[in-house]
């Protein structure tokens, strides 16, 4: 039978996915939180998963190193999707893209008289074009993670970031003053699979498709 690898990261995704594999009659056979292996079996001879940094999920479906994989909307608009065929958005892994600043700030007084804002985030491609579309000229300052110090220490003004429960917002004292766009995570194929191992793909695309919830 055509072999297929999918590609997660674990954490929140591997958590939220675990059940619509079930659904597809794939269980996995390790534990990726206590396994320090990288390629993790499954009950089903013909399916494996390979476990990657969630950021780096499109790049190995995008060149055919996994056939599939799970990746938020956040990942996938700094990807830009090319070679990927997004054929599901699995309801999963749910949280909001946040404009956020110190308590402090006038967020909305700043917009409003042009100020030049100086922004930190992870998302810069998803930033750039929010404040474009505003017409806000900002400053976009790239880092690759706990963007929440950054107003803290006078790095930047605000910060672009995913919010959930926002706790870790109230923890540093800010507040989100902007919802950029909801998120939730999708199933990505790669284009050339999706056609030369349909027979494989396609159940299981059907399985998930009916195992989300709406
Ligand atoms: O953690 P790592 O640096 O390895 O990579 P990652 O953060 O990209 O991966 P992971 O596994 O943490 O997140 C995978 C995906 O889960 C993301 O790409 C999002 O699509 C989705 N997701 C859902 C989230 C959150 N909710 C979330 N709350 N990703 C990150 N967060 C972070 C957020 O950045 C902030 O630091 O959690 C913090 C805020 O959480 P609250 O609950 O305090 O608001
Ligand atoms: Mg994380």
């Amino acid at each position: 039978m055509t072999a297929i690898t999918i590609a997660l990261s674990k954490g929140r995704i591997f958590e939220d996915t675990a059940p619509l594999l079930r659904a597809a009659g794939i269980e996995v056979l390790d534990d990726p939180e206590a396994s320090r292996k990288l390629i993790l079996a499954t009950n089903r001879d013909h399916v494996r998963l390979i476990i990657v940094r969630a950021s780096d999920v499109p790049t190995y479906v995008q060149y055919g190193a996994a056939d599939m994989g799970i990746a938020g909307k956040d990942v996938l608009l700094e990807h830009g999707g090319a070679g990927l065929y997004q054929p599901l958005d699995l309801n999963i892994a749910r949280c909001r893209m946040m404009v956020a600043t110190p308590e402090g700030f006038d967020y909305e007084s700043a917009v409003r008289q042009g100020a030049r804002l100086r922004i930190a985030t992870k998302y810069v491609q998803t930033a750039r074009e929010h404040f474009a579309a505003k017409g806000v000229h900002v400053d976009l300052i790239k880092l690759y993670g706990s963007m929440e110090l950054a107003p803290l220490v006078g790095l930047a003004d605000a910060i672009v970031d995913l919010v959930s429960s926002g706790n870790t917002l109230k923890a540093n004292h800010l507040k989100a003053v902007e919802e950029i766009m909801p998120i939730s995570s999708r199933l990505i194929i790669n284009q050339a699979a999706l056609k030369l191992k349909r027979n494989v793909i396609q159940p299981v695309l059907d399985a998930f498709s009916a195992a989300i919830e709406k």
